[in-house]
Formats: C-alpha cells, sequence, structure tokens
C-alpha cells in the first residue's frame, strides 16, 4: 500500500512536469484523474434527516433557532421533517448509487446520539439509524464518509456556552471516540468540523445562523480557538485509541472561496487578497499545519486590539502544549469551495471584529453568471487558483474537495442545465489543477444529493442533484438532468477523449443544450 502512494505521489510529479504548457483560463481540456482519485457526494444531517424530536432525539441549536419567533428563516421553515432521510435511509442510498460516485458525505446528529450532549446518556435508536445508514450503504458498494459535526451542537451545550466554552473540548472528543467505537470498523474516513468558519463567524458574530449570537468583535475568535482545539482532541483520540485497529483517517474541512486580486496589477489588491485567504482558509490550515495563526493574522488582530486600548489581543494564543497537540493533527484537509470574490484592501476601517481585522473588501462582479444564491457565482478558474494557493502556502497537502456546488435559479425544476455547465467547468479546472499542477487533490465531493434545508434560507435555494417535492409528505426525490452528466463524469473519472468512430461516442441527448459545443461532449 505504502510503496503505490509513495509511486503515485511521484507520478504526481512527473505528471506535473511533462505537462508544462500552460493552459487558457477558460480552455476545456480532455483527460482523466489519477487512479486512487475517488469522487462522491454528500449531506448534512440537520439538513435532511427531519424526525427533530422522534426516538430520543434531543433539542440542537438549529432546532431552536428556527423554532423562535419571529423566524430567522427566510420563508419561516424549519428542519423538522426536512427530507425525512431518518425514514428514507435505504432509498438515499439507492440515489446515491445511482449517481455512480465511490463514496456518500453525511453528518451525525450529535442529538441524535447523545440528547444531552454529553456522554453520561446514550440514544440506542440514534447509534441504530446510523448503523442502518452505514450497513445500507455498504450493501450498495458505497463507502460511507463522516463528518463528525456539521452545526447542530446540542442545545444543553449551548446553553453553557457552546463553541465560547473550554468544556467543549472535552464534550466533542467524548462524542467523537463514541462514534469511531461504534461506527469506526466501517468507517475509514473522518471529518471532525465541517466549516469552523461558518459556525463562528455566521454563528457567533453575525448571528444570522444558529445560534444567533451576535458578538462580532471577540466572540469569532474564542469560538475558533475553542473549535481548533477540539479538533486535535478527535484528532489524537483517534490515534491513542483507535488508528492501529481501525487503520482509518482524520482531517478536517475548511471553506474558502477564491479572492482574486480586483487590480491584479496592484501591489495592494495582491496584498488584500493574501490577507483574506489567510483569515478564512489560513486561520484554521495554519494552525493544524505549522501550529499557529497565520502572521498576517495574528499582527492585524494584535495590533487592532492595542489600538482599541485593550491589554491582550481579542485573537486568543495556544501555548506550547496546544501548539505540540494540534500542529500535524490531520491526515488529509477537506476544502468546501463554491465561488469567487474580487478583493481590495478596505479605504475607510470595513467594520468590527473579523470583517475589520482582515482590512479587505470583497465583491463579485456582475459579469459571472447568476445562480439561485446571491453569494454564488460560477467562477471555474477560481478552483484551480485556490487549490494552487493552497498547495504553495501549506506543502502541498493530501485534499478532499469535501464540498462543490451550484443552486439552480427559480423555476428550473428538472431541467438543471446551469448546474451541469457549472460542474464541467469545476471538475476540468481541478483537473487542470491535478494532472498539470500537481495539486494533492485525492477525491471530491458534489453537494449535494438532493434539495434539502438550506439554513437561513430555508427551502427557497436548491442545491441538489435530485428535486424534492417539499410539500409532498413522501418527499419523494427525482433526478435531475445533472445526474446524468455527473455519472459519466465519475465513471469516466474525468473528461476521456472520445475515439473514433464517431457513433461509438453517445451524446446524451438532454443534455444536448450543452452539448452543442464540441468540447461539452463531456
Ligand atoms: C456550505 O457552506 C454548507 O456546508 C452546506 O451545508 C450548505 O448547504 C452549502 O454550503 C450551500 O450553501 O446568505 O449571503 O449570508 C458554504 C459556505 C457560508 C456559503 C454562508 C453561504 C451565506 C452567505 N456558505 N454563506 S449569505
Amino acid at each position: 500500500m505504502k510503496i503505490v502512494a509513495v509511486f503515485n505521489y511521484l507520478l504526481s510529479f512527473l505528471i506535473a512536469y511533462w505537462n508544462t504548457e500552460s493552459v487558457a483560463e477558460d480552455e476545456f481540456i480532455y483527460g482523466q484523474f489519477p487512479s486512487y482519485f475517488r469522487w462522491g457526494i454528500g449531506t448534512s444531517s440537520y439538513q435532511v434527516e427531519g424526525a427533530w424530536n422522534l426516538d430520543g432525539k434531543g433539542e440542537n441549536i438549529w432546532d431552536n433557532f428556527t423554532h423562535s419567533t419571529p423566524s430567522p428563516i427566510k420563508d419561516g421553515s424549519t428542519g423538522d421533517f426536512a427530507c425525512d432521510s431518518y425514514h428514507k435511509y435505504e432509498e438515499d442510498s439507492k440515489l446515491v448509487k445511482s449517481i455512480g460516485v465511490d463514496f456518500y458525505r453525511f453528518s451525525i446528529s450529535w442529538s441524535r446520539i447523545l440528547p444531552l450532549g454529553t456522554k453520561e446518556k446514550v440514544n440506542q435508536a440514534g447509534i441504530d439509524y446510523y448503523n442502518n445508514l452505514i450497513n445500507s450503504l455498504i450493501h450498495h458498494e458505497i463507502t460511507p464518509v463522516i463528518s463528525i459535526h456539521h452545526w447542530d451542537l446540542p442545545m444543553p451545550l449551548q446553553n453553557k456556552g457552546g463553541w465560547t466554552n473550554e468544556e467543549m473540548i472535552e464534550h466533542f472528543g467524548d462524542f467523537a471516540r463514541i462514534l469511531y467505537a461504534n461506527f469506526g470498523d466501517r468507517v475509514k474516513q473522518w471529518f471532525t468540523f465541517n466549516e469552523a468558519w461558518v459556525i463562528c463567524v455566521m454563528g457567533y458574530g453575525d448571528g444570522i445562523f444558529a445560534p444567533g449570537v451576535k458578538e462580532i468583535t471577540e466572540t469569532p475568535y474564542t469560538c475558533i480557538h475553542t473549535i481548533l482545539k477540539a479538533h486535535a482532541q478527535a484528532y489524537r483520540i483517534y490515534d491513542l485509541e483507535f488508528r492501529d485497529e481501525q487503520q482509518g483517517q482524520v482531517g478536517i474541512t475548511i471553506d474558502s472561496g477564491w479572492l482574486e486580486p480586483s487590480d491584479p496589477n496592484k501591489l495592494e489588491d495582491i496584498e488584500a487578497s493574501e490577507r483574506a485567504l489567510q483569515f478564512k482558509f489560513g486561520m484554521f490550515a495554519s494552525p493544524i499545519v505549522f501550529g499557529k495563526y497565520p502572521d498576517i493574522v495574528r499582527k492585524s488582530v494584535d495590533e487592532r486590539s492595542k489600538q482599541e486600548g485593550r491589554s491582550t489581543s481579542r485573537l486568543p494564543s495556544f501555548d506550547k502544549y496546544w501548539t505540540d497537540y494540534i500542529k500535524g493533527s490531520y491526515d488529509f484537509i477537506g476544502l468546501n469551495h463554491y465561488s469567487s470574490y474580487l478583493v481590495t484592501s478596505a479605504s475607510s476601517d470595513p467594520g468590527p471584529g473579523w470583517y475589520g481585522d482582515q482590512n479587505a473588501v470583497t465583491f463579485q462582479d456582475p459579469s459571472w453568471p447568476e445562480t439561485g444564491s446571491t453569494w454564488l457565482r460560477p467562477v471555474p478558474w477560481g478552483f484551480r487558483k485556490v487549490l494552487n494557493w493552497i498547495k504553495n502556502t501549506f506543502n502541498n497537502p493530501p485534499l478532499i474537495v469535501t464540498e462543490n456546488g451550484y443552486s439552480d435559479l427559480p423555476d428550473v425544476g428538472l431541467n438543471d442545465y446551469g448546474r451541469i455547465e457549472y460542474y464541467k467547468g469545476y471538475i476540468n479546472n481541478l483537473l487542470k489543477a491535478v494532472i498539470i499542477d500537481g495539486c494533492n487533490v485525492r477525491g471530491y465531493s458534489a453537494w449535494s444529493l438532493m434539495d434539502n434545508f438550506e439554513w437561513a434560507s430555508g427551502y427557497t435555494e436548491r442545491f441538489g442533484l435530485h428535486w424534492v417535492n417539499f410539500t409532498d409528505p413522501s418527499r419523494e426525490r427525482i433526478p435531475k438532468e445533472s445526474v446524468k452528466y455527473l455519472r459519466k463524469v465519475f465513471l469516466s473519472n474525468g473528461f476521456p477523449k472520445p475515439t473514433l468512430p464517431w457513433n461509438s461516442i453517445q451524446l446524451n441527448e438532454q443534455c444536448a443544450a450543452v452539448a452543442l459545443d464540441p468540447d461539452t461532449s463531456f
């Protein structure tokens, strides 16, 4: 196994060397991913499961947030029933299989396993549910990949301050240990957290996500600091208690768009781009790779804290113990990537806390196509750029793209050609990053298996490869056009060059709109 890995690693450099000519930003290339590359599709517990109060599940912060009045959710909806995946896991496994992927990335509802958040009370019905799901996936030859925490923190833990309370490190470790012990015989890939930036800045800073805390100045940093420690705790528990026997891997998922200098020839904009990337991705990657926050982040928050007349920095520091504990606490890094932004440095103070500290203003080019989400415009070349930035900044760490996806424009229904175009461009740029640039990406998971509860937007934004009828109690799932397209890309491990004779090339009629361009036969 090891020799194969080393060989593949060296091979990737050779391939990179052979492909030295550069490819224009928007150019489509044919080619396939390395044989070790794996494809997946994802969901998260609160977004799909429903069954919010069934079979002994406890209340979590998203239950609480969506039930509050006035509703903080755009359409006033909740995840109480969502896609009813709690009852439809068999069907979900079959849907996953139909997309032609190798793995399914899903998350565990902490309150379903530990209704009070702590290890004192384990809910067997919760363990049973995930055992059933895992076994069903394995039955369909799909590898289960677990995100331990995708935002749905148990309410009793939030009542103790949630991620602002260092006690959470212990509780998260206990939760992870219970998962490894129950599912680790069959689950070999674990991600501790999904997008801690969103939890800490949107949940404890802006307050537009649960738990709805609006304390932008200091609290997001306290939250980030605790989560990094909790991540390391879960990683070290795996190392000490499970790795020998289970032989799995543990990582963390970090989200980042690409931040393009607004004027690529202006030093100020180039510096603002670097700062913004460090404040987003580097904030988490730098501690786990190098054992400290990025220098630029340290300097900026320390200086601004001083200017504010504080005696200590708003950004806490890791002591020697925690530095050693956190440094190296990853077997791979997960990247969630959706879109790109232009960035300039702020002319005046862009705001308090994290926003002002990064001293950057981000916006999108209105000429980039629109989607169903205001923050998401397709910029396929940005994907290649962020992958290269990660490669160059963090010594080319093993990377899994844990999320990448597109939300439909209104009334698109099943004819989601915009999504097909999106995936074609993004996966093709991923291919360039891997086979031309030598980025160490091992797998890719699209978001999402089906339309689901899209957080503060409720059911108004659809990211699914399957369309879900949310007014039908049976929550029927219907494949959109993009399923056929992605299945073809996944099963052919990329975009192999079509070979003669012409009639052996099966152009998918439904994809005709996209296939008009000869390059889009994939
Ligand atoms: C992912 O986050 C999540 O992991 C996943 O659960 C979610 O379904 C998916 O994105 C699609 O959104 O409304 O203008 O305030 C991606 C990062 C951070 C992007 C929050 C949207 C809200 C912007 N997301 N952001 S806005």
